[in-house]
């Protein structure tokens, strides 16, 4: 099994960590989640504190390097995703961005134009499952196929 980094936001507002971490435990079957501590409830914008922030993006950029897949929740607007989601596309990674529309908000041009990511738009955890399903799927089939 591969290792996947999945991405949500941080500083840029904890309002759907709850989601986070049903979308952490349900990739599992997928491959090791290398960043679970996104889903952590605890972790608020101000806490954890014992890491100094180059640490953390060392941290993350050797997690990302490694890994075989990027799943990012991109629905609350986060500079640290748009960072990874860029980083990512120039290590060539496999990418799906999921995206929950809302009345008031529309994603970035720079991730929802991005023809190197799959963005995909859904309203419910379920079809966040699906969508999820469809992407690793689709990718061992391409990798059987190579
Ligand atoms: O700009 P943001 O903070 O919203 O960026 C969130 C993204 O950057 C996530 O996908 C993480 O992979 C990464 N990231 C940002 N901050 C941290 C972090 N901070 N720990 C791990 N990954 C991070 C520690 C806690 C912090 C609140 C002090």
């Amino acid at each position: 099994m591969g290792k996947i980094y999945f991405a949500g936001s941080i500083r840029g507002g904890r309002n759907d960590r709850v989601l986070y971490r049903e979308i952490i435990g349900y990739l599992q079957q997928y491959g090791e989640v290398l960043t679970g501590h996104i889903g952590n409830e605890d972790l608020s914008p101000s806490g954890e504190t014992n890491m100094l922030d180059q640490e953390i993006y060392d941290r993350d950029m050797a997690w990302l390097t490694s890994a075989d897949s990027v799943v990012a929740e991109v629905t609350v607007p986060s500079l640290g995703v748009g960072f990874e989601i860029a980083t990512a596309i120039g290590l060539q990674k496999k990418i799906l961005c999921l995206y929950r529309s809302g009345d008031e908000r529309r994603l970035s041009a720079m991730i929802a134009g991005c023809p190197s990511v799959f963005v995909k738009e859904y309203s419910t955890f379920e079809e966040a499952q699906r969508l999820i399903d469809a992407f690793f799927i689709d990718r061992r089939r391409r990798h059987i196929a190579v």
